[in-house]
């Protein structure tokens, strides 16, 4: 079996069981986008205004819905419809991090109910184990995905070294529900393993992605499309500022043409990076 980084997301798509995991291959394939908007904004009419605006462009959204002031529940209702209006899935950043059972908890309950509308979500691997346990008690039934957090894009990141090794081995224990990373790179190889990294093919989504600049002044770095996708084997691009910059006031033409140039570039890179290695 050739590795997951030559094959195209179709044939990824059918290499993978986990339902969060295939569907989210299929529409990046039915959109030629490989590019999550990750919608970082307070109020929920930008929320919405920014989510409508980018929807064709994007096969995901990242959402960090504790960040709403004048959240309630009605807003899920409109997030789902846009879901299926735009053809994406949605992905809650919510970074857990406690013992299986608060993380579990947390998941499937309290005023957000993540595990009821995100298909995908993530998790530092900080407490071992258990947390993957814990959260696939509630997400695994469901149909939902989880993406361990590998590697950070900022300044002075501790996820490095043993503690890369080790978040990719204990994807590998929990291969049913964990259906990749967060991180800079492909993760094929990290980690010394039994399993041929052929038969594995976790995804890698990647945040820090600009085109305009470096970075920010709270130890954000930015990387292109190009060297996110084509250099380093990244299967998704999330951007965020990059393309609604302070997300009021937006500017519907402005945002569409910045989600169609991030498309673009990513579409663009993945093809390389195919005909390079086919
Ligand atoms: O290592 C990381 C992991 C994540 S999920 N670095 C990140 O920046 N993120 C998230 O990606 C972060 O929480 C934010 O929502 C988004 C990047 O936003 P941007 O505006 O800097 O593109």
């Amino acid at each position: 079996m050739p590795p997951a980084y030559s094959l195209t997301y179709a044939q990824r798509a059918e290499r993978h069981s986990n339902p969060a995991a295939k569907a989210l291959l299929e529409t990046i394939e039915r959109k030629k986008s490989n590019l999550c908007v990750s919608v970082d904004v307070a109020k929920r009419a930008d929320f919405l205004r920014v989510i409508d605006t980018v929807g064709p462009y994007v096969c995901l959204i990242k959402t960090h819905v504790d960040i709403i002031e004048d959240f309630e529940p009605a807003l899920i209702e409109r997030l789902n419809e846009l879901s299926i209006k735009h053809d994406f899935l949605i992905f809650e950043d919510r970074k857990f991090a406690d013992i299986g059972n608060t993380v579990a908890l947390q998941y499937s309950s309290g005023v957000h109910k993540i595990a009821q509308w995100s298909h995908i979500t993530n998790a530092h691997p900080v407490p071992g184990p258990s947390i993957i346990v814990g959260l696939s008690s509630v997400g695994l039934p469901l149909g939902r995905g989880l993406l361990l957090l590998a590697e950070m894009s900022t300044k002075g990141s501790l996820a490095t070294g043993s503690y890369t090794e080790e978040a990719v081995r204990m994807a590998r224990a929990h291969r049913d529900f964990v259906i990749g990373f967060i991180a800079q790179r492909r993760m094929d190889g990290v980690g010394a393993s039994d399993v041929s990294s052929d038969e594995e093919d976790f995804l890698v989504l990647t945040p820090g992605v600009g085109l305009d600049s470096r970075g920010d002044s709270m130890g954000q770095q930015y990387r292109t499309p190009d060297e996110v996708v084509f250099e380093s084997g990244c299967d998704v691009i999330i951007v965020g500022r990059g393309i609604y910059g302070k997300g009021n006031d937006v500017d519907t033409q402005t945002v569409q043409a910045q989600a169609e140039r991030y498309r673009k570039e990513g579409w663009v890179a993945y093809e390389k990076r195919i005909a390079r290695l086919s």
